[in-house]
């Protein structure tokens, strides 16, 4: 059997987007060359000699050299990092956006020190509610201006032991693609928390209001009309990996494979259907090899008879985060985690 060879999918070139092809997520580690790619506006061209993170914080404002970050502790993460317009092409009506797919996820390691780590000289007053983060990277925004990636954290998030500035993505120096030199990286958020090519740090005493926080990023008419949640935290969300969309099969048994994974608690069951969402059985389903990972499932599918089957997949949680049996809608596309429907047929 000749195996294809994988590639990203692209989807956008100016600026470029492309997603991960399915079957890379099989991998423990999503390879850079798969790894999907979400940007806004054209990759800025950063020369590593003069850069340096820019720290606003009052009279104590400072700045850190790449190398002077590189002497602080240091820790890798396994996180998946998942767009929150992951699935968006499969909402009904499909809302304005980057039409991704399912591909808008990367199961990838990072490698850097913990934010709270540059403030450790710092004390850092109780009136900052916030912190914001600059990405070097600017454009036109709705056709206007000169906008730059800006998005803040609450304070006790961008604290966390586990919010890092990572400069090395499964082990190599970020590509510039994925945020050359440093990026925040924030696991269990969707990944527009996770700011690229970050050239400012920022305390706030007022929460941020701006375009990719307020505008952008928010669940727009979802819980009803005239309501809007800001993006947060990774839905439980279940993928079918295995067998791929189309694929003919012979008839007997089939192996189904495929991830689940969640950024608002553990999660408990995966089950698969073959009938498109009628009945529903239980799949084997694998420890998570880290934290802030995925779950891998598998299932035997003992398919008999010649046809065209449905399947699809559901994952539950134990902290009110199981997966919604049918998709939610919103204005903007985010957060479909409805489940993940695949058409084969049986010969
Ligand atoms: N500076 C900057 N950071 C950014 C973005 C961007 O356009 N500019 N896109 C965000 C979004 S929406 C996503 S999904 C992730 C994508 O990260 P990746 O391209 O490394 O997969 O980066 C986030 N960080
Ligand atoms: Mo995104």
């Amino acid at each position: 059997m000749t195996k294809k060879k994988l590639s990203l999918i692209p989807l956008s070139e100016n600026p470029y987007n492309a997603e991960t092809p399915l079957s890379a997520l099989r991998y423990d580690l999503t390879p850079i060359n798969l790894a999907y790619v979400r940007n806004h506006f054209d990759v800025p061209t950063i020369d590593k000699s003069e850069w340096s993170l820019e720290v606003a914080a009052g009279t104590n404002s400072f700045s850190i050299s790449l190398t002077e970050l590189q002497m602080l502790p240091t820790q890798t993460l396994t996180i998946v990092l998942e767009c929150a317009g992951n699935g968006r092409k499969s909402m009904n009506p499909v809302p304005e956006g980057t039409a991704w797919e399912y591909g808008a996820i990367s199961i990838v390691e990072f490698t850097g020190t913990a934010l709270r780590n540059i403030f450790s000289d710092l004390e850092i007053s109780k009136f900052i509610v916030e912190v914001g983060f600059h990405g070097a990277d600017r454009g036109k925004v709705n056709g206007k201006g000169n906008e730059s990636f800006i998005r803040s954290l609450p304070i006790d998030v961008a604290l966390d032991s586990n919010t890092i500035l990572a400069w090395e993505m499964n082990g190599q120096a970020l590509t510039p693609d994925h945020g050359f030199p440093l990026r925040l990286v924030v696991p269990n958020w969707y990944a527009m928390a996770s700011i690229k090519w970050l050239e400012k740090v920022e305390l706030l005493t007022e929460p941020y209001k701006g375009y990719f926080q307020y505008d952008d990023y928010v669940y727009v008419d979802e819980q009803g009309p005239n309501q809007s949640d800001p993006v947060r935290h990774i839905r439980t969300r279940s993928l079918i990996i295995s067998p791929s969309e189309g694929q003919a099969l012979n008839k007997g048994e089939v192996k189904m494979a495929g991830i689940a994974w969640s950024g608002e608690g553990p999660l408990t069951q995966v089950e698969v259907s073959v009938d498109g969402g009628r009945i529903w059985s239980e799949a084997d389903l694998e420890p998570k090899k880290s934290q802030y990972g995925v779950y891998h499932w598998s299932y035997t599918w003992q398919a008999d008879e010649q046809g065209e089957y449905t399947l699809a997949t559901r994952a539950k949680g134990s902290a009110g985060n199981s997966q919604p049996s049918i998709q939610i809608w919103n204005r903007k596309g985010y957060g479909n985690n409805g489940p993940h429907e695949v058409v084969v047929t049986v010969t």
